[in-house]
Order: C-alpha cells, then structure tokens, then sequence
C-alpha cells in the first residue's frame, strides 16, 4: 500500500463534526422510527441513501430499515474523539475491487448491486447454511459503535459503525471443537468490480480475510450493516462488513459472501501479497514499524497539508484494555 498526501481539495479541521453534534443529530435519527419526518433531519442523516455526492448506496430495505431504527445507539464510543465527518469516511476508501485511488471506491461502487444478498456460513461448524441478509440478520439486535479506524497506511477516521458482535453469529451456528479460525470471503463479481478484472493483477480474487476464534468471540469484534445511523454506504463494504477496531484496516474486509469456520490459519490478501509487510495479525502497534515507514505516528482524517492533523498511535488502537490479553506471551514482533 501506497502513502499519498490528501487532495487539495480535502476539508478544513473545522469541517469535522463533534462527537456531541454527531450524537444529537443520531438521537433525531432515531426518533424518526415515533413519526419525526425524514425531512427534518440533517441532510446525511437520512436513511434513504442517493442524496450524498459519490455514496452509492442502493434503497435501503425496509426490514433493513426497520432494524436500524430499532438500534442500541451509543453501545460503545471512543469517548471526547471527534466523529470523523460522512464526506470523508465516504470518499477517502480503500476497496480495490473498484481501483486503487482513495477516490475510485466513491465513484466505482455504484456498480455493486446488494439486494438481494446471500451469505454462506460453512466448514467446521454444526448448523452450516446458506442465507438470504436478511434471513442472516435476523436473530441480532444492531449496536452503534463509534470506533477508531486506523489503516496500516498511517492513515485514521473515527467511524460510528452499527452492526453486531461475531460473537452472537459463532453462537448461532456453533463451531464444531475442530474450529479454530474464522475466514471471510468477498464477494467474487469482475462484471460489478471492475478491479477484479485484472486492474490491480497482484490481488487473487476473491478478497480474503481471518481471525483466530478466540479473536472473533471478542466482544469488540463485529459484523457492521450501517454507519452513521444509516446502510452501509458501497464504498464501505455494504451490504456487510467486518469491523475489528484494534487492528490494521486491511482486516476489517468488505462485502461480505462467505464466513467459513477451519482448522488452518487462512492467508489473508495482504499477507499473501507481501509476507515481509503485512501480516496475520495486524495488530495497531506503534512500537513495530512497517518497513517502509513508521507507525508510531498517523494522520487522523480530514488532515490538511497545511494543518496536518497527526496524532500518536495507541497500542491496540487504544483498546488494549479490552484485547491485550488475547496475546498474552506472543512476541509482536514476529506475530504482526
Ligand atoms: N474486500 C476488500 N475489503 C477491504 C479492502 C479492500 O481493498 N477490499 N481494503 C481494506 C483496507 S486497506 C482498509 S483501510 C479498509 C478501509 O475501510 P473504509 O474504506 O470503510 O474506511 O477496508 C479494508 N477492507
Ligand atoms: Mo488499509
């Protein structure tokens, strides 16, 4: 992956929305499911999707519409840190099945059609099965999660997620003793992402992803359906997408097809691209440089060229007190 300096073009500090704005607004958002006309709202708050330059969504089911008026807003946040605004988290993406330009996502994804949508879960557990979404979403209640996003790129937006914990899907179709790790699989569609027709030849196709089990169970650990209190955006891996907070961006795939419980460590994308760079675990870790740059230090977006907005980056991405013991007599240096 390539560093690249912002566009002139990228918003203002000033532009960023307080996490108290945010929340209010959300709390609208939420009051639209006891009447409050969606015209009412703030513009980025509907959730009707098709009004935002370059979000590509398509309409918003209405069972999917449903479920995310019925969400438990505010189940975890990253407290007093600014929500990272909409604009950005929509325009500035990784997802190179639509090319490799933080742009390309934006203006690519609207090819990818996500209604209707099949999920498959197999390999080592008791109930395998094939779903349609919205049979697969059906036993969980969505949560918000406002979560630091931290790209192995030294890049970081902070992204109010809505999804549910892996940990309720592993318990619904309960992994055999044999499964030890948890793989996902993008979907595999050259015609709707012109980057798997050969554009970026480096990649196997289809997008591959995994955790260990134990990773997968913690709670942190979610399947995201929305952001910003609404559908997943294209560019962001609508209609479903991993999200693990603690590590590397490149974990947390998109486009979600098929969740596959084995005995092996899987090789991920990444890793299988560049051994010597990117690795299993991919864990935020200030202290164990990418060998091309450092990591001790990221650009929280938007970040102006002449008001670059770089902070320090946290041990886990800020969340060790919640995963550190997962690793716990693991050098991170050899396991990053
Ligand atoms: N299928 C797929 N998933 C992917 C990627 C990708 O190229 N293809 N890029 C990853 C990387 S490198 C990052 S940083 C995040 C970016 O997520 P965002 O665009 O929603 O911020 O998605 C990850 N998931
Ligand atoms: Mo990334």
């Amino acid at each position: 992956m390539i560093i690249k300096l912002p566009p002139k073009s990228a918003c203002k500090e000033s532009d960023v929305t307080p996490q108290s704005v945010y929340l209010s607004r959300r709390r609208l958002l939420g009051s639209t499911a006891v009447g409050v006309a969606v015209g009412a709202l703030p513009g980025w708050a509907a959730a009707d999707g098709g009004q935002y330059p370059g979000v590509s969504s398509g309409n918003t089911p209405a069972w999917l519409r449903e479920k995310l008026a019925r969400t438990h807003w505010d189940a975890v946040t990253a407290k007093g840190e600014a929500v990272t605004p909409f604009k950005d988290a929509t325009n500035y993406n990784n997802f190179y099945e639509f090319g490799t330009e933080k742009s390309d996502p934006g203006q690519n994804a609207g090819s990818l059609k996500t209604e209707p949508w099949t999920v498959v879960v197999d390999g080592e557990v008791n109930k395998p099965n094939r779903y349609s979404l919205e049979d697969f979403m059906k036993p969980y209640l969505l949560e918000e999660r406002i979560y630091r996003l931290r790209c192995v790129e030294a890049w970081s937006m902070v992204i109010p997620w809505v999804g549910f914990p892996i940990s309720s899907l592993l318990r619904q179709v309960e992994p055999t003793s044999r499964a030890k790790f948890i793989r996902f699989e993008t979907l595999l569609d050259p015609k709707a992402m012109p980057g798997q027709q050969s554009g970026f030849a480096l990649i196997n196709w289809p997008y591959v992803e995994g955790l260990r089990l134990d990773e997968a169970m913690n709670p942190l650990a979610i399947l995201a359906v929305g952001m910003y209190g609404r559908e997943l955006a294209n560019q962001n891996g609508a209609p479903l997408r991993l999200v693990v907070p603690w590590k590397y961006g490149f974990k947390s795939i998109k486009s979600i097809v098929r969740i596959s419980l084995v005995e092996q460590q899987p090789k991920n994308t990444w890793q299988a691209i560049a051994p010597g760079e990117y690795g299993f675990y991919a864990n935020v870790n200030p202290q164990v440089d990418h060998p091309r740059w450092t990591q001790a230090r990221e650009r929280r977006l938007p970040s102006g060229l002449f008001s670059p907005n770089v902070r320090e980056t946290q041990m886990f991405n800020g969340y060790s007190d919640e995963v550190a013991s997962l690793y716990s007599g693991m050098d991170l240096r050899v396991d990053y």
